[in-house]
């Protein structure tokens, strides 16, 4: 019952009481992920190229991980948007996908698993020079494809989140409520 309560007071108000002499804090962080088909997007061309093992540090520090491509739908969805926004082929992005494990068994550093979908540019993987493990997207015959590479190369990333902001409600540092948002759009 208090976390419901508190949850509708989530909706209404950034700072709330729970009683006659405790005041809680409630807070929103707002970041920059976009919704793209069904997920949750950040792509970090703003920011400096770095290698796949940063870009994925950095997309953990947002909550997030490197986007993980499961399937043709998020693959064309997220082609299209890159496009639109008037990325070419010069911009590359670190995604999830990595051999590191096994050579030529591609799993997600965001899930563990298998990657499910692969939509590999003509004549890729060639792991060429024996050195390339690590996934990410390019601009090649008008949509954005996969290429396999050297994992230290340095690249933007596209970093995911299942949701678009995290909500908390704490008191001197514990967190007692944590609401993640989504949009059913
Ligand atoms: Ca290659």
């Amino acid at each position: 019952m208090r976390n419901l309560i508190a949850l509708i007071l989530l909706f209404t108000g950034f700072e709330v009481t729970l009683s006659q002499s405790t005041t809680r804090s409630v807070g929103c962080k707002m970041d920059s992920f976009v919704k793209i088909g069904q997920k949750y997007y950040f792509i970090r061309k703003e920011t400096r190229k770095t290698n796949w093992f940063n870009a994925q540090n950095e997309c953990l520090t947002m909550g997030g991980h490197l986007a993980s491509i499961e399937s043709a739908e998020e693959m064309e969805a997220l082609s299209k948007y890159l496009m639109a926004k008037g990325y070419t082929k010069n911009d590359w992005f670190w995604v999830a996908g990595n051999d590191l494990g096994n050579n030529r068994e591609f799993k997600s550093i965001a899930t563990g698993k298998h990657l499910p979908y692969f939509n590999w540019s003509d004549k890729q993987p060639d792991n060429k020079g024996g050195t390339e493990h690590c996934i990410h997207l390019w601009l090649r015959d008008d949509e954005f494809s996969m290429n396999d590479w050297a994992c230290t190369q340095k690249a933007h990333a596209i970093c995911e989140k299942p949701y678009k902001c995290d909500c908390f409600l704490n008191t001197g540092g514990e967190t007692i409520i944590d609401v993640r948002f989504t949009e059913n759009n």
